[in-house]
């Protein structure tokens, strides 16, 4: 692997690797295609309306679009300009936005036109920096000083891109913890390449005659790389999708556009296995798949791989590291597994004291490596809890078995100490999952009648089964019958439906929040 250049404007980088291609499609959006030539120059004009609203370097956007082929367009030309794209989930409520908005002190706005409405709600909520609303794909008429986003580009004049360092900040993204207001996480232009030389090109193998579609959107981490970062490092093609990712969202895209690499989450996997419209192997053309954002259930990648063909290679990356450090790869996956550190990157686990821990023994996972975010923005505190010298504190735990695989065993603050013994909420799920009457399952630990802490599950049931005292007690012992005594859960209480993050992710905590109240 060549090093990354000390000198790097990546928007620049990406649209000269691409030059030769430039009749080749990159995006296919919900209406539109474009290739590379059009991509490149989309993006030296958006460098330029950015210049002509008067943005300077290292001033702020914010990007609060839907997964069309304008959102790479915003995010590289604002690259290409040396002004910070900060990307933002386009499922958060209008509180949350006003938080961003203030926190980050962007002085543009990009919207879809369908998340108009919510970002008008914010912007009326508190003194901000903004100057300029440029909407993409309007819905509704403009409100007033509103710029349209076609309108602006095909007034922009094509602007040369400006001399960025690989460690001068590129973008933001904003990460939600399971408690307190979102964090602002800052990235360089060299962390996107490190990311694609290490995790895309060698454990993915992407290559340029690959169609890729992510599941996870372009705000995401996961999907940035998945999207941008990774297909545009070889020349692929980008499917993009605006929908949710139901089963028969995807399932449209893998029949009709036929990509090669499919990335998706371990809920979407389970509901896609679950779904009658599953289509048969011979109508999709997928060589390999990817999963994060939780742990892979064994049983879910087995019988994907046994349906499709295909392997998926579950991974864990974070928004701090940008994208996956630890990750299965073909030809040594173990399902059941994250597989092993992604070359590059260098992984711990370590104990209560900071001494390793050994083999098989839960411990707080450390990982260094090239891709680490600089700071949470204006968060100190959090800042020194996480960043820790070349080291970064996950917040999740994992055991290594004696082969150097890592398998998940929660996420720190949610592990339960049953008897003076840790019980990762993670390996229980798994096994209620396997039985035939659990869909989805997430563990807790409540306090007994005695203040001693007990596992308790809640279970959605497939349909057809029961949420009686006579299926609580069956999957009472099928644990009891699996896992050591002291893990099984001693209360069940059925429900209709998960907590979940945008990304998929079961809120324990919110489970908990609910037992307190
Ligand atoms: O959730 C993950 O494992 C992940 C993967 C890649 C990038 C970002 C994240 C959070």
């Amino acid at each position: 692997m060549n090093a990354c250049p000390a000198e790097l404007n990546f928007a620049s980088y990406l649209a000269a690797l691409n030059a030769p291609r430039a009749a080749k499609t990159a995006y296919i959006d919900d209406t539109r295609q474009l290739t590379y030539g059009e991509l490149a120059e989309r993006v030296a004009r958006m460098a330029g309306a950015l210049r002509q609203l008067g943005l300077r370097r290292e001033e702020r956007i914010l990007l609060l679009m839907q997964d069309t082929a304008d959102w790479p367009v915003v995010f590289l030309g604002a690259l290409h300009a040396g002004v910070v794209p900060v990307a933002v989930n386009t499922l958060l409520t209008a509180d949350d936005y006003a938080y961003i908005v203030a926190h980050s002190r962007v002085r543009a706005v990009f919207v879809s036109g369908a998340l108009l409405p919510t970002l008008q709600s914010a912007l009326t909520q508190a003194a901000t920096d903004v100057e300029h609303l440029v909407v993409s794909q309007a819905v509704t008429p403009l409100p007033a000083h509103a710029l349209d986003f076609e309108a602006l580009l095909a007034a922009a004049p094509l602007a040369p891109a400006v001399r960025t360092l690989s460690d001068e900040i590129a973008f933001w993204l904003y990460s939600s913890g399971s408690t307190g207001k979102p964090k602002g996480v800052v990235h360089t232009h060299g962390n996107l390449w490190h990311t694609a030389e290490l995790y895309a090109k060698p454990v993915l193998g992407i290559r340029e005659d690959d169609v890729v579609f992510s599941a996870a959107k372009l705000f995401f981490a996961y999907g940035l790389g998945n999207g941008l970062t990774f297909p545009l490092s070889v020349g692929a093609t980008v499917i993009l999708m605006g929908e949710r990712p139901t089963p028969q969202a995807v399932f449209q895209r893998l029949t009709r556009h036929r990509p090669t690499v499919f990335y998706g989450v371990p809920t979407l996997y389970a509901s896609m296995l679950a779904s009658t419209d599953l289509p048969p192997r011979d109508q999709v053309a997928l060589r390999v798949c990817t999963s994060a954002g939780e742990a892979l259930p064994r049983d879910i990648g087995e019988r994907f791989t046994r349906h499709f063909g295909c392997e998926i290679l579950d991974g864990i990356g974070s928004t701090e590291m940008l994208h996956i450090f630890i990750s299965n790869q073909t030809g040594q996956l173990r399902y059941g597994t994250t597989g092993k550190p992604v070359p590059g990157y260098e992984v711990q686990l370590r104990d209560d004291n900071g001494a390793l821990v050994a083999a098989g023994t839960i411990g707080d996972l450390y990982i260094k490596g090239p891709s680490a975010a600089l700071m949470y923005w204006n968060n100190r505190d959090k800042t020194r809890q996480c960043f820790l010298g070349d080291w970064l504190k996950s917040g999740d735990k994992y055991t290594c078995d004696p082969d150097g695989y890592y398998t998940y065993a929660g996420r720190s603050d949610d592990m339960i100490k049953v008897s003076g013994q840790y019980v990762s909420p993670v390996e229980v799920e798994n096994i209620l999952v396997q039985h035939e009457a659990v869909l989805e399952a997430a563990v807790i630990g409540v306090p007994d009648h005695d203040g001693l802490v007990k596992t308790k599950a809640y279970v959605v049931l497939r349909p057809g089964f029961e949420p009686d005292a006579q299926t609580g007690a069956a999957l009472q012992s099928y644990v009891k019958q699996r896992l050591a005594p002291f893990k099984y859960p001693r209360q069940i209480n059925f429900t209709e439906e998960l907590p979940k993050t945008a990304t998929g992710k079961i809120q324990r905590f919110r489970l908990r929040q609910l037992e307190e109240s």
